[in-house]
């Protein structure tokens, strides 16, 4: 096809097919309807009607039938929903042959010819921002003249110049506030988090991920009219979490600033939305912590999140961090201390330059802070992003990895093994960090490590013979340790690092033999130290709903409110790890 064909009825529809977390938040197809807001806005809707949006993954056969006679289906593609999206719009090309297939979203790659030749089924891609171009091609143009665009001519592929950014995007009118979401069915007993922007653009260049490079690097800003009109939507209409898409939140001072003013107020007025959650400003400093101090004291903050993804210099070169300073980070630690917040650190395994050692140094020296709930993510190969260049330069090996559990499986290019870590060793990050976080972030060892560090212990030491202990006992954390790493061997890291069923037996129904495996490790380490009081710390402060609190121990009294609706154990203290929902507190005397 050379362009968009223009009949009597038009029949768009668009998709958006959303990750479910934890079976219960679902995402708003935001991408997909602010593409449509500014066809509304550009008045070229008139002969096209937006006949649905799907943003609810079902049966392939079951959406199918929703299809009445489309002239255009516009597909969001991500990495969590790319082959499904394949199977859906090859499905469509073939009984609708006439329907014009266009794909656009993250994982539309810039170039890799054989992505494109595998999927024939498709006439237009469209790169980077989607609203100006997407219009463009309603409004018939031919697709040789649009900008930002790889057609299929049916026998080749060809790519247009890139286009340019949205210099204004108060241009693009909210789909929100133009009415695009009130018509979509809430999917049956599924929580809406609604995604929302500030700014577009980062000035960083990470070379992992998928903004990094030079065309998303300068901020533009959407109004501050438009920001608070959406703000009191999402409160009228009971958005329960509010997503924030911007890379750097917090970056402009004042205005940020009015916008946290504007979310307590809409939650005070509306009881909505419930939480926030957005990528905090890189270059951490006291300012950004007031600005999440204040979510936090009305509970409207989901994590404060600081993403180091590296502390090892080697590797902030390599992947082009060095720039981006997290200023102070000891102060923005003794603040956060000070006013009672965690912090959520995120790190990503496999970068290059990360070696064993390296990885075990930097992350002790984060745990010798018992406020910071760490986690991390394998470094993943992202279709647009610059590290997929340096594969050969870094001698990175990757496999390709399931993502979430859905019906039609998702996978991810996952790192194995680099120039500086082989994937025995890329085995043993994973097992270290694995008891590692069971110990710190999942709290286990929390208020032990806490004593002792401040007895002058190393918390390196603690955590590798926590290590050597559990992966060479015989005991209960030997045996979940053992089990879990079938999910290692097998690359299911998505099982690996982000369900927590072993907590059931840890912490509450064979918490009996957990403080056995504690007392037996402290007398092969610690046994200069009091074992009884070093047990009875876990004993105390992490909570089972077997005990009733308030309960004393040690003579400290310590209370906990329970798991509220939540009612599995691991779920709890996995989906509560960010503050630290394990924790009892202290009743004073
Ligand atoms: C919200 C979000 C999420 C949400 C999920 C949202 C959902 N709907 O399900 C959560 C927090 C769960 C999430 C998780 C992950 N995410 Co995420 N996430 C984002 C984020 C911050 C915002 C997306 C957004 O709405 N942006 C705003 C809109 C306007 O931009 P956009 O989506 O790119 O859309 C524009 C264009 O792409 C284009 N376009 C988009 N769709 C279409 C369709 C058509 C037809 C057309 C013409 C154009 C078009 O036009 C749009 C408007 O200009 C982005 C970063 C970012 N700021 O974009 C990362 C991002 C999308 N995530 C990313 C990644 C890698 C992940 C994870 C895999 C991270 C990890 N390692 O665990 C996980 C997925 C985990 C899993 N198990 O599957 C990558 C995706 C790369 C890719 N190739 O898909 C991004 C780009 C981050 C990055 N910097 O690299 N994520
Ligand atoms: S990882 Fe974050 S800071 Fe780095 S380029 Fe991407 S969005 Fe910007």
């Amino acid at each position: 096809m050379e362009y968009y064909k223009p009949n009597d009825g038009n029949k768009i529809y668009l998709t958006q097919f959303s990750i479910i977390i934890e079976d219960q938040f679902i995402y708003l197809p935001y991408s997909v309807a602010s593409l449509w807001a500014s066809a509304e806005k550009n008045k070229i809707v008139s002969r096209n009607e937006l006949k649905h949006i799907f943003f609810y993954r079902e049966p392939i056969d079951n959406i199918i039938k929703k299809f009445d006679n489309p002239t255009l289906v516009g597909f969001s593609n991500y990495i969590w929903n790319e082959n499904y999206n394949d199977i859906l719009a090859s499905k469509i090309k073939e009984k609708y042959p006439n329907c014009l297939i266009v794909y656009g979203g993250p994982q539309v790659p810039d170039d890799q010819i054989e992505w494109y030749n595998n999927r024939k089924f498709i006439d237009v891609c469209v790169h980077q921002e989607g609203e100006i171009t997407f219009s463009q091609i309603l409004k018939n143009k031919k697709f040789k003249d649009i900008d930002g665009i790889t057609y299929n001519t049916g026998k080749e592929w060809i790519k247009t110049s890139p286009s340019k950014r949205i210099k204004n995007l108060d241009n693009i009118p909210s789909p929100y506030l133009l009415g695009i979401f009130d018509k979509l069915v809430r999917p049956k007993n599924l929580t809406l988090n609604a995604i929302f922007e500030f700014d577009r653009g980062c000035p960083y260049q990470c070379t992992f991920c998928d903004w990094g490079g030079t065309i998303f690097s300068k901020i533009e800003k959407i109004n501050l009219d438009r920001i608070y009109k959406e703000i009191e939507w999402a409160g009228k209409n009971k958005i329960d979490m509010f997503y924030s898409a911007n890379a750097n939140f917090g970056i402009f001072k004042k205005r940020d600033e009015d916008i946290v003013n504007k979310l307590i107020e809409t939650n005070k007025k509306y009881s909505y939305p419930k939480s926030f959650d957005t990528s905090w400003a890189k270059n951490s400093n006291k300012f950004i912590v007031s600005l999440a101090k204040k979510l936090h004291d009305v509970s409207l903050l989901r994590k404060y999140g600081v993403s180091f993804q590296s502390l090892n210099s080697t590797v902030l070169q390599n992947i082009k961090r060095t720039n981006l300073k997290i200023n102070d980070f000891s102060g923005v630690i003794e603040l956060t201390k000070q006013y009672q917040m965690n912090i959520m650190v995120e790190l990503i395994v496999g970068l290059p330059g990360e070696t064993l050692n390296s990885w075990i140094d930097n992350y002790s020296k984060l745990m010798e802070n018992d406020n910071l709930c760490i986690e991390s993510y394998p470094c993943t190969l992202l279709n647009n992003s610059e590290l997929t260049k340096f594969i050969n330069k870094y001698n990175i090996k990757y496999k390709k990895v399931k993502l979430e559990n859905t019906e039609i499986p998702e996978y991810a290019k996952q790192i194995v093994s680099t120039d500086t870590i082989t994937s025995n060793e890329m085995t043993k990050v994973w097992q270290w960090t694995w008891c590692a976080r069971l110990g710190h972030t999942l709290g286990i060892t929390n208020e032990i490590v806490k004593f002792l560090f401040n007895k002058g212990y190393s918390v390196k030491e603690f955590y590798n013979n926590w290590f050597d202990f559990i992966a060479n006992s015989k005991g209960i954390l030997n045996k979940k340790f053992n089990k879990w790493n079938v999910h290692l061997t097998s690359y299911n890291f998505q099982k690996y690092i982000f369900e927590y069923d072993y907590l059931n037996d840890i912490g509450r129904y064979k918490r009996n033999e957990t403080l056995i495996d504690l007392k037996v490790f402290l007398e092969t380490y610690y046994k200069q130290e009091n074992i009884d009081i070093l047990v009875n710390l876990f004993d105390a402060y992490h909570y089972t709903p077997e005990y009733n609190y308030p309960r004393t121990i040690n003579n400290i009294t310590v209370t906990h409110h329970g798991m509220g609706s939540i009612k599995n154990y691991s779920s709890f203290i996995g989906l509560n790890r960010k503050n630290k929902g394990w924790q009892c507190g202290i009743v004073l005397p």
